[in-house]
């Protein structure tokens, strides 16, 4: 166990969601805050000395105060995960790296513009050429993944990797969202792997009740 770990977030957000994960696969122990959404606190001169940005997650590792969820993720599995999240060959950590930017840059912004178009605005507020545009970029992405998972089971390779928490914390409100899914194999098979993990079931597949129709956080 980590010296003094304690994560600053709620539970309902995908961005904490990847530390908790991480955290729950490695059998590390961590005290949770919950801040943000209904919880508020995230505007207290104290969370903003932690981060400016005032958002979560926020880990704290005794004298270490880190935020940006990726970031987080790599030092949890850098700290935590030798051999195990975090791949020691440098050019494997590179092929998670890759992944691991992509889902910010790329995967993630997509999906999440799907998510608050369709969940997270409520119905009668619907713009329905912006959920088909969103839903176009999710499905380009998420047919990326299905390419470099029809070679492999993780996305770094035979083993999960900081990169498929990245990722794949996305796919539980993927798939249970109210919308078409063209069939991808490789993504079908490697949600079927990642829900193997009580971690990923614990972090990730819970519910979000409390973001539908709701805009303000
Ligand atoms: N790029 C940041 C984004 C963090 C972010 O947008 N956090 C959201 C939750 S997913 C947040 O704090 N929203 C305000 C709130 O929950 O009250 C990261 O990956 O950590």
């Amino acid at each position: 166990m980590g010296p003094g770990l304690r994560l600053w977030g709620r539970a309902s957000s995908a961005n904490v969601q990847k530390t908790l994960w991480s955290l729950w696969e490695l059998g590390v122990s961590y005290e949770h805050r919950l801040v943000g959404g209904a919880h508020g606190g995230l505007d207290t001169p104290d969370f903003r000395a932690m981060n400016p940005n005032g958002l979560v997650p926020v880990l704290q590792d005794g004298e270490l105060t880190l935020w940006e969820s990726h970031a987080i993720l790599r030092y949890v599995a850098a700290a935590y995960g030798a051999d195990g999240l975090w791949p020691s060959d440098p050019r494997q950590r590179a092929i998670a790296d890759q992944w691991t930017d992509w889902t910010a840059a790329t995967f993630q912004p997509a999906w999440i513009s799907l998510f608050w178009l369709l969940v997270r605005t409520p119905e009668d507020q619907h713009d329905l050429e912006a959920i088909a545009a969103a839903h176009a970029k999710t499905v380009a992405a998420l047919r990326i993944l299905d390419a470099n998972l029809a070679e492999r089971d993780y996305l770094a390779g035979d083993r999960l990797s900081y990169a498929d928490i990245a990722a794949g914390v996305l796919l539980y409100r993927w798939f249970s969202m109210e919308i078409d899914r063209p069939a991808m194999p490789g993504v079908e098979n490697w949600y079927r792997r990642l829900r193997e993990s009580p971690a990923f079931c614990r972090a990730v597949m819970v519910s979000y009740d409390e973001l539908i129709g709701r805009l303000a956080f």
